[in-house]
């Protein structure tokens, strides 16, 4: 098992103990030390106190970094601040200003930050650089909202006093997007990360393949992009991402302490794989490619050698482009595969993600099969819907495999916000606003408890979008929402809290030309 993971899971058991802990400011009314009215945050940090005093950023301001750690931040913030500001802000080694100190002290874990700001300056500390960038996003929401627009802007840019200690609830807090029902540039992709990035999303998961399209290039299966990768849902254009542009989604994410999780979707959603190449039929026959949005009437042929040593391939090729610990193989709604075949199967790939080094991931059908204890199921059936998707979760949690909770009536950001959003589906639940924030991953299932739980994700499911503002529409304001849930301590959860501080991020979201959805449950 690498060891970042059982830092995660040792940093997640670490976080169950302290989320017990007092929440302070989730909503205006809790007192403060300060009469100024508490700066509205997502996700709610853990403490907060308004102090005295304001900062003023000019074009004097210095970004401080005191040691190479803080660099990753620091370079972050300046970017961000240097395109609306217009002001130079260097970065340096010693002074005032912006000290972002990763020297610890903070204790608590790889994400915790102390966030102060005085007339003085404003200082953030953390025990990593991942601390610190998370600190910077809560910094960038204490500034106007014009610090989001991508072009110079006039100031005066203040930030008025205030003590913050803040960490996150769950180790995991992940957004995925299908790129493989539609397909999406590297520039969209990337806009998506760095939007999710502000709300300290520390996970990003991309569904590379699906029946209608197979989105990432396999050097010793070229077919796979080259054929596979030719469709989409509708007849629409396809795409495919190079192992080049692929890295560079990876750095893209890695600068925002984002790690990426590919999947190869297995052993159903696989007829553009199959399409691609006869022998991986068990008839020997390709199928026709498919443009249609029907789930689960494709299979691998489990009984095939071939099928393991195309599999042993991807992964192989996969595992040296993914620097994170896991490799997530699907393993959803596989109703074309006999039951005994699929628990075999799950078991043989789990060991080719093993020989690769990294974990492996799923969606909650694979806790069904036997699976090892590094290995992470993601819970998805609607709770309100079949009995079989709170019996696989539970089970995992029995076998002490953890668990993403991603409940489809709750966490699809495909879902529609009423009956009469243009676009996305109605199969689990019409997700409104309150819906996506309403729930508690420790609560949803018997069984499934704080500590069975890695975390929360977002999946946006494609088959409806095609547009990066079609995406930001239906993700906007839900994602948020989700990674509140996964941030922050459940003490603090209150609707009406969150109602008023998520509507302070629509003039952000204008100021960034977020094609964010009014839902009328907020006031923006
Ligand atoms: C179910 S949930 C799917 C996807 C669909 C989605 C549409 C899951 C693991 N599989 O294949 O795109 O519903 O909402």
């Amino acid at each position: 098992m690498s060891r970042r993971l059982t830092a995660a899971l040792a940093s997640a058991a670490l976080l169950t103990l302290s989320a017990t802990l007092p929440a302070a400011a989730q909503s205006s009314s809790t007192p403060t030390r300060h009469s100024a009215p508490a700066p509205k945050l997502v996700p709610v940090p853990v403490s907060l106190h308004v102090t005295s005093g304001t900062y003023q950023i000019t074009a004097k301001t210095k970004i401080v970094v005191p040691s190479g750690t803080g660099l990753r931040a620091a370079s972050y913030l300046a970017g961000l601040l240097r395109r609306s500001t217009g002001f130079p802000l260097p970065i340096a080694r010693e002074g005032a200003g912006i000290v972002l100190d990763a020297s610890g002290g903070v204790g608590q874990g790889d994400e915790g930050y102390r966030l102060s700001v005085t007339s003085d300056g404003v200082l953030i500390n953390a025990d990593t650089g991942e601390g610190l960038f998370r600190g910077v996003q809560t910094l960038r929401q204490l500034l106007p909202a014009k610090v989001e627009s991508h072009a110079k802007q006039a100031g005066p840019w203040k930030v008025s006093g205030v003590e913050i200690e803040d960490y996150p609830r769950f180790a995991y807090r992940g957004a995925m997007l299908d790129v493989a029902r539609h397909f999406f540039s590297v520039k969209q992709v990337k806009r998506y990360i760095d939007l999710a990035a502000a709300y300290k999303v520390n996970a990003f998961h991309l569904h590379l393949s699906d029946d209608q399209g197979w989105r990432i290039a396999i050097k010793s299966w070229p077919r796979l992009a080259k054929f596979g990768g030719r469709t989409a849902v509708d007849g629409d254009p396809g795409g495919y991402y190079t192992q080049a542009d692929y890295r560079e989604i990876v750095k893209y994410a890695q600068k925002r302490f984002i790690t990426v999780i590919p999947e190869i979707d297995t052993p159903s959603h696989t007829n553009a794989a199959l399409a691609s190449y006869a022998k991986l039929n068990c008839d020997g026959k390709a199928p026709k490619p498919y443009t249609g949005t029907d789930v689960g009437f494709s299979s691998l042929c489990t009984g095939k050698d071939i099928t393991y040593e195309f599999l042993d391939d991807v992964i192989r090729e996969l595992a040296k482009l993914t620097p994170g610990p896991y490799i997530h193989i699907g393993g959803d709604e596989a109703h074309s595969t006999k039951q005994k075949d699929y628990t075999k199967f799950i078991g043989k790939v789990q060991k080719i993600v093993h020989k690769y080094g990294k974990s492996m991931m799923g969606w909650e059908e694979i806790a069904g099969a036997k699976i090892s204890q590094d290995s992470v199921a993601a819970h998805w059936n609607p709770v309100t819907g079949t009995q079989e998707g709170t019996e696989l979760a539970r089970n995992a949690a029995k076998n002490g495999v953890k668990l993403i909770m991603a409940p489809a009536d709750h966490a699809y950001l495909d879902m529609k916000y009423t009956h009469k959003t243009p676009l996305g589906q109605d199969w689990a639940a019409i997700v409104e606003a309150r819906r996506a924030y309403d729930w508690d991953p420790a609560k949803l299932i018997t069984g499934v408890g704080e500590g069975d739980v890695l975390g929360v994700e977002a999946p946006i499911w494609t088959e409806t979008m095609k547009t990066l503002s079609e995406l930001e529409y239906m993700a906007y304001p839900r994602l948020p929402g989700i990674a509140e849930i996964g941030w922050s301590p459940a003490s603090s959860h209150s609707w009406s809290g969150y109602r008023s501080r998520i509507a302070a991020q629509g003039p952000r979201w204008v100021a960034g030309s977020v094609s964010f959805y009014r839902s009328p449950q907020i006031p923006f």
